[in-house]
């Protein structure tokens, strides 16, 4: 058993995992760094231990720095949260290495996902239907580039093997553009990675983002949550998220639950888990795994009724899963808004007081969030201040309870996107269908 749990992370997330530990009868310490000191979840804590300087690379990224305060606390188990160090394989190895639990999956599976080519070589073997493309890496021969290209048909994306999260990649149209797309696409990935290994797929011009959470325990049980919807985005950085994905026709979803399910005991997953997809003219084309909890969890946990979390870390305990698939139920519709401080036109960070805040509530609002009246936002870290999350019977009464929500949510003192939030959640093309990852950069933003 777990009976002290150290969360080496801060904000919304570091608040969730206390509050999920509370409920399991677990003990908490908060690492945080100076400039998080006087904070809801420092407080709330068992303990807490400042574990370095404001900027995350002294603090929530500085390795040494958390295990030695897991060292001196007596804790049994490290919960890395989101970010940070949360899908650093020489972490979590050295958690375990240090002789704690790491919540998550084992460093193997980390570095494996980690390395693009890897995974998608791994779900392609376990059924998991891919992106066509050079299945590996691409050889170091500019005629066979040419080859691969061809046969894949354009346009096609190079990506780095070592990227993710939108870093890495470009998009090439023509043959005369490939080869000087590739060696650029390579040297960036040198310089931002330390790899230059790449890959090339058929690149989907208006896919949206539907991904998979799952969920599996050390005896080899696995369950899938569902689907979510994480189309809308900016810049790489998800702006709403809804669950289940409107539209998927039950056949396909339940097709898709069973390939990921698959997937994760040929691999021998362990752990909370979302598997990428992108979806186009009804099929989905695996890109990418994460494997760590995700900021939108919610979403699902309202349409299962599952604690994601709490089974995070009953799993890392090697307690077996508190459900069957066969009890899991997608029951009505679940929306999140992220609310960033930033500047509604400009999207640059907007730190600082929060001098007025006025939580919203309600049927079916959920509120995940660390800051308070008077809170003073620090200009070192993410820039999302709340989650936002609306239930409704339907995705209708979903929308229709967030735009309550959003009316009501107060917070002065600085910017934030809750307008930006607004203007989707009224817009006539979102309540209408399912729209494509490119939309809001291109239809909704100025
Ligand atoms: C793609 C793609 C189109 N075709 N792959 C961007 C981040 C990384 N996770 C994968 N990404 C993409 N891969 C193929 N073959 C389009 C994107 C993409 C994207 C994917 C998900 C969410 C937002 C996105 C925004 C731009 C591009």
């Amino acid at each position: 058993m777990i009976d002290k749990l150290v969360i080496a992370n801060r904000g919304e997330i570091a608040l969730r995992i206390l509050r999920a530990c509370g409920e399991l009868g677990i003990r908490t310490v908060a690492l945080h760094s100076q400039a998080d000191a006087d904070t809801k979840y420092v407080r709330l804590a068992s303990e807490s231990v400042c574990i370095g300087p404001a900027p995350a690379a002294a603090s929530y990224l500085n390795i040494p720095a958390v295990i030695a305060a897991a060292e001196v606390t007596d804790a049994t188990a490290i919960h890395p949260g989101y970010g940070f160090l949360a899908e650093n394989a020489d972490f979590a190895e050295r958690v375990e290495q240090s002789g704690f639990i790491f919540v998550g999956p084992s460093a193997e599976t980390i570095r494996l996902m980690g390395d693009k080519i890897s995974a998608i070589s791994a779900m392609k073997a376990s059924g998991v239907p891919c992106v066509p493309g050079s299945d590996g890496s691409l050889p170091d021969d500019s005629d066979e580039i040419m080859r691969i290209a061809s046969d894949i048909g354009y346009p096609i994306i190079i990506k780095a093997t070592a990227g993710g999260g939108g870093k890495g990649m470009r998009v090439v149209h023509t043959e005369a553009a490939l080869l000087n797309a590739w060696q650029l696409t390579r040297s960036e990935a040198l310089a931002a990675f330390g790899n230059d290994t790449v890959y090339m797929e058929r690149y989907l011009e208006k896919p949206r983002h539907v991904e998979f959470q799952v969920l599996a325990d050390t005896y080899g049980e696995v369950v899938v949550l569902g689907d979510r919807d994480c189309s809308m985005q900016r810049r790489h950085q998800k702006v709403l998220e809804e669950a289940p994905a409107p539209g998927i026709p039950d056949d396909v979803r339940h097709d898709m639950n069973e390939r990921c399910a698959n997937a994760c005991r040929e691999i021998g997953y362990r752990g909370a888990g979302t598997f990428e997809f992108l979806y186009e003219n009804g099929e989905f084309f695996f890109i990418e795994m994460n494997t760590r909890l995700q900021v939108e969890h919610p979403v699902t946990e309202l349409i299962t009724g599952v604690d994601i979390v709490r089974e995070q870390i009953k799993i890392a305990a090697g307690e077996p899963l508190s459900i069957k698939q066969s009890d899991v139920r997608l029951r009505g519709h679940a929306v999140e808004c992220r609310i960033n401080a930033e500047n509604s036109e400009t999207f640059l960070p907007s730190p600082g007081q929060i001098t007025q805040y006025h939580q919203p509530g309600g049927p079916g609002i959920r509120v995940d969030s660390h800051i308070f009246n008077n809170y003073k936002v620090p200009p070192y870290y993410d820039s999302m201040i709340a989650k936002v999350i609306a239930y409704g019977e339907n995705r209708e009464q979903a929308i229709q309870r967030m735009r309550g929500a959003l009316r009501e949510m107060v917070v002065e003192g600085i910017d934030t996107n809750i307008s930006l939030q607004q203007r989707l959640v009224d817009d006539a093309a979102f309540r209408q269908r399912a729209l494509d990852i490119h939309y809001l950069e291109r239809q909704l933003l100025p």
